[in-house]
């Protein structure tokens, strides 16, 4: 049996250090200690050198170079790697195109009176239809808003040109990159069966020409996840403005009946939220005081980012919300949701729910979302709750008390709106003015996951304070958000953490946002909206008539776990941004695919940095990786000659 890390080892969280020993000493096992379970990893699937791609195998290559040196059909390390690492591609990019393609069925079903939405921010309609140049003379807000769900459905279905959203939101330099690669998405499904067929055994045997597959993967996750689910999101739901939230395990109320909503997808959250409130009553006549609603992981974020919804939990610690004892209902709808959820409820009265028919969990209830039927959805939800609430057994509810007080919502307009307080003709000139003096060294989006095999909120703290002792800007979103308001980065407090100079600008700032001090770290969303930093970034290239690439601005995802974040990456380096990894990122096996992901545009041969501006950027260690990427903004200012 492998020993079990101390709680003290697995989180900087002392809550989540609590309540692992609860679970430990009631015989819960949770994803902390089956990390440590299955702590022997295998050395060949780490290096990407196992290949399973037909009946052939598996096919493995010895990491040192002993032994055979290719697989049955003569693929050699190099592609085997490259192979390896476009799977995982498939898999971020298909989550998030999947996505983006369900907001948009909603916001079409919406638009033709079908679902019971409401479009809530007409400006951003109107926006993103100009965007698109679509004709919106003499449409109504349902005509532009089909409009708007037809040219996003059509990134799913057109078989030449280029991806709408990617006329629309992709910056023309890249563009040009891009194009001349011949790597530009046409559809988002295209692609991806494209890039499963060219992973196939007897399919693409070129390393380098795997990776521009790898990196079209990232194009489709960005537009056609990323930017397109952000903006029909605010379409549907509003863009987010400054908004105020608790966070930890706090914030679960032992006399209210709570519900946890975890996942990505806010089409059915937005409603429990809704109904929660229609049914406040019906929750006294059971003895509760009321109806409770907290965030898990992007759900979370989601219903932070517009409503203020608390959140309790990240990724990595998303069972211990159910060991509290005091969870009614746990809804979940797409990706990030640990299947070892349904073990732990059985233990406790709570009911996992699960609602979209592609993801369900062996044991947990079923309550099928349709946006057509989302209100009939999400009160049999909340009915079901407050039933649950008579099944708490009070002897096993522990909740650890204290929570923080965070700020959020920090979409791209909210920024401009402090900032055009500023400068009204040029919002975006007071940002452009401190990263010229120096004010603000630099830009970094601090994204990402937490990973139960890494110690918690660790890697995301440890990036965020170094860099913002050294006066660059933080800008973050999905779980590593969770990790920077947990620890005090998101409110007046965390100031204390910042440079002088950034100290100084973020309270100037802040007094434009009704606010003492602007946050450290603004909290942009979840993780689709990580096109919020890549249009901040974009609108600022065009104000300074440069590359996204030549700015001073990186990435850096300390704690990931998901594919999906190698995606995003992926989509940032595209854009010539450099992306730090603080996780194996399970390409050691090939030389040749290391070197192409991470080294300098000086280095012989092709590189990502030669190529698009970007590169990837592997270290464990936070302190050292917050090194790496100072010097790579320090570089970048000295090109842009600032
Ligand atoms: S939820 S992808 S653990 S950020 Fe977006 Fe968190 Fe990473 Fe899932």
């Amino acid at each position: 049996m492998a020993k079990l890390r101390e709680p003290e080892e697995v989180s900087m969280d002392t809550q989540i250090q609590h309540m692992l020993t609860v679970a430990r000493s009631r015989g819960i096992e949770t994803a902390f200690d089956r990390a440590d379970q299955t702590s022997a990893r295998c050395p060949f699937g780490s290096a990407g050198l196992c290949c399973r791609s037909c009946l052939e195998g598996p096919c493995r290559i010895v990491p040192n170079g002993s032994g055979p040196r290719r697989g049955v059909c003569g693929a050699d390390a190099d592609t085997l790697v490259a192979r390896s690492l476009l799977n995982t591609m498939i898999q971020g990019a298909s989550g998030h195109a999947e996505h983006g393609r369900e907001v948009a069925a909603a916001l079409l079903k919406t638009a033709e009176g079908k679902a019971p939405y409401v479009i809530r921010d007409v400006g951003k309609l109107m926006q993103v239809a100009k965007g698109l140049n679509l004709e919106m003379e003499g449409k109504s807000i349902n005509e532009v808003a089909k409009a708007v769900a037809l040219a996003a459905l059509e990134d799913f279905q057109k078989h030449e040109g280029v991806m709408n959203w990617i006329e629309y939101r992709g910056h023309h330099k890249s563009r040009e990159i891009w194009d001349k690669l011949g790597i530009t998405p046409v559809n988002a499904h295209l692609e991806i069966a494209k890039a499963v067929t060219r992973n196939a055994m007897g399919g693409d045997a070129d390393p380098l020409n795997l990776l521009l597959g790898s990196v079209t993967m990232g194009l489709v996750d960005g537009y056609s996840g990323l930017h397109l689910s952000s903006d029909l999101q605010d379409i549907l739901f509003g863009t987010p403005k400054a908004v105020k939230f608790n966070y930890s395990l706090g914030v679960l109320d032992e006399k209210q009946i709570n519900i946890a909503v975890h996942g990505h997808i806010p089409l059915l959250s937005e409603k429990i939220v809704e109904w929660a409130q229609i049914l406040e009553r019906k929750a006294l006549t059971v003895g509760a005081e009321g109806i409770n609603i907290v965030g898990v992981c992007c759900t979370g974020n989601e219903l932070l980012m517009r409503q203020g919804v608390h959140a309790a939990s990240s990724f990595s610690s998303q069972e211990l919300v159910i060991v509290t004892g005091a969870l009614e209902a746990m809804v979940v709808d797409i990706q990030c949701i640990m299947p070892g959820i349904q073990q732990v409820a059985e233990c406790y009265h709570t009911e996992i729910i699960t609602t979209m028919p592609h993801v369900k969990i062996a044991g947990a209830t079923h309550v099928n979302f349709e946006p057509e039927y989302a209100d009939d959805a999400a009160r049999e939800i909340v009915e079901r709750a407050i039933r649950n609430f008579a099944k708490r057994d009070p002897a096993k509810v522990v909740i650890p008390g204290g929570s923080v007080e965070a700020h959020a919502g920090f979409s791209v307009e909210q920024i401009c709106e402090v900032t055009a307080k500023i400068n009204a003709d040029k919002p975006l000139q007071p940002l452009i003015d401190a990263i010229k003096n120096g004010a603000i060294r630099g830009v970094a989006a601090v994204i990402g996951c937490t990973n139960p095999r890494e110690p918690q909120d660790i890697g995301n703290v440890t990036v965020a304070r170094e860099l913002l002792k050294n006066n660059v800007l933080i800008v973050t979103t999905g779980c590593a958000a969770h990790s920077l308001a947990k620890f005090g980065l998101m409110n007046e407090g965390g100031l204390e953490a910042c440079g002088d100079s950034l100290k100084a600008l973020l309270r100037q700032l802040g007094q434009h946002a009704g606010l003492s001090a602007l946050p450290p770290a603004l909290h942009m969303g979840s993780c689709v909206d990580n096109s919020r930093p890549l249009d901040l970034l974009s609108a600022i290239a065009d104000e300074l008539d440069v590359p996204i690439s030549s700015l001073p601005a990186v990435g850096s995802c300390p704690e990931t776990h998901s594919p999906k974040a190698l995606t995003i990456g992926t989509y940032f380096m595209a854009h010539g941004v450099d992306v730090h990894v603080g996780v194996d990122p399970q390409v050691s096996g090939s030389n040749l695919v290391t070197r192409t992901l991470t080294g300098s545009r000086e280095d012989k041969g092709i590189t990502m940095d030669g190529l698009f501006g970007g590169k990837l950027i592997v270290e464990i260690d936070p302190v050292k990786a917050a090194a790496v990427l100072l010097e790579r903004i320090d570089i970048k200012r000295r090109t842009l000659g600032i």
